[in-house]
């Protein structure tokens, strides 16, 4: 058989696996969200054609052409039944670009559209976009609210990584012709992480934001903050402020960002995001959770305390490593919850859960203390009143915890 022959046998028989195996749950889990076996998106999961000259002629040793390198934060929406995906997929050559997939059931058999997305670009071409938020507002629009990237016209010669993060805006009814519009206007130097809340708030579009002085650091603010601006086709924030802010020695001490938007219950809009802390290797990103008012969304009602998702195993482990990120939620009509997480900046997870268990995490999660003392009388509390209920239990099993310690 010829090299082409071979490797196509190959190529072809590994990516028919991929593409359907099932993608059961990991039990126990912690009881707040299953993590799934496999990821849903990988680097493998993109169209043999995007990345290999399948004509013998041309390419006899099957090698790849343009390579596909990771796939990982991505948007979410839930349409007629079908989940969607808008994925950020990175070529070999650093480069992000949005490409849809969909799946029939959210957790397994998730297949990418033949092309990938086709993102407009405004007079100012980006250099990099990343991160997708989609939200299907009130008005009818299904909106992308994305990361655009551009050299900071502004560093010194020799500094070839300073750059200006920006909100990019682009609009759809269908996820396959996206209309771009300007890149959204506030008064803060740069901004990432802006998600578009999916109601009017007083006959206005709300926006969470998370303005920074710099494209690392947040400088001397940070948080996510919120904003109001009239007009999406012409998006401008005039005034912004935080409503969730990063704190010391926390799972946000660097930086913060909200993931989707947040999902509306009968005790508050619940959020996830994602928490920054500096350590030795880095900075390391975990998501949280926190919820905010109906009546008044920018006001937070429940913050539970510490990382609601960290990286484990091999998540800890890829092109940026130490990073659980979240930019895609999806809730369906049973009120199943699919959260959408990457790993790494290298492929993407599903955690499942359901909205009552995630406002129970919320309600029900004491915040963080702030101080190791008090995080010990926290702590003591609970198993004060464990210890209570285990001396009247006669559950068998609460007696084998009992033993456990004996
Ligand atoms: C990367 C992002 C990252 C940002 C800040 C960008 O160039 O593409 O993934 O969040 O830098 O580190
Ligand atoms: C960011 C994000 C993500 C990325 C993370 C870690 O600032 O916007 O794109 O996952 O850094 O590299």
């Amino acid at each position: 058989m010829s090299t082409y022959q071979t490797r196509l046998t190959q190529l072809v028989e590994a990516q028919e696996a991929l593409l359907s195996r099932p993608n059961p749950p990991v039990e126990p889990g912690n009881g707040i969200f299953n993590r799934h076996k496999h990821p849903v998106l990988t680097e493998k999961h993109a169209p043999l054609f995007w990345s290999y000259d399948l004509n013998p002629e041309t390419n006899p040793h099957l090698m790849e052409r343009i390579g596909v390198h990771c796939a990982f934060n991505s948007g979410a929406i839930y349409l007629d039944g079908k989940y969607y995906l808008c994925a950020r997929v990175e070529g070999n050559d650093r480069k992000s670009f949005f490409a849809i997939a969909e799946s029939p059931n959210g957790i397994d058999n998730f297949r990418f559209w033949d092309h990938p997305v086709t993102m407009p670009e405004t007079e100012n071409p980006d250099t990099n976009v990343y991160d997708m938020r989609m939200v299907k507002h009130e008005d009818g629009w299904i909106y992308g609210l994305f990361c655009t990237e551009r050299k900071d016209p502004k560093a010194a010669a020799f500094d070839l990584s300073s750059a200006v993060a920006q909100c990019g805006i682009a609009r759809t009814k269908d996820l396959k012709t996206w209309e771009r519009l300007p890149d959204l206007k506030t008064p803060s130097l740069q901004q990432r992480n802006v998600v578009l809340h999916p109601e009017f708030v007083d006959g206005k579009y709300a926006l969470y934001t998370r303005p920074q002085d710099g494209f690392i650091s947040t400088g001397s603010g940070g948080g996510i903050g919120w904003g109001l601006c009239s007009d999406m086709t012409n998006a401008v924030i005039e005034k912004e402020f935080i409503i969730d802010q990063r704190a010391y020695h926390t799972i946000k001490e660097t930086k913060n960002g909200q993931g989707d938007a947040p999902i509306k219950t009968d005790k508050g809009w619940l959020h996830i995001a994602h928490g920054v802390r500096g350590c030795a290797s880095g900075l390391r990103y975990v998501l949280y959770v926190f919820m905010t008012s109906l009546e008044d969304p920018t006001k937070e009602i429940y913050t539970p305390g510490g990382f609601f998702i960290a990286p484990e195993g091999e998540e800890l482990v890829g092109d940026v490593m130490n990073v659980a990120f979240t930019n895609g939620t999806i809730v369906n009509e049973k009120n199943e919850v699919f959260v959408y997480y990457a790993s790494s900046d290298t492929r993407l997870h599903v955690a499942t859960t359901t909205v009552d268990k995630l406002v129970d995490y919320a309600m029900n999660t004491p915040s963080d203390p702030l101080r190791s003392a008090a995080c010990v009388a926290q702590r003591n509390e609970l198993i004060d009143r464990n210890l209570a209920f285990m001396s009247k239990s006669d559950n068998p099993l609460i007696e084998r915890i009992k033993k456990l310690q004996a």
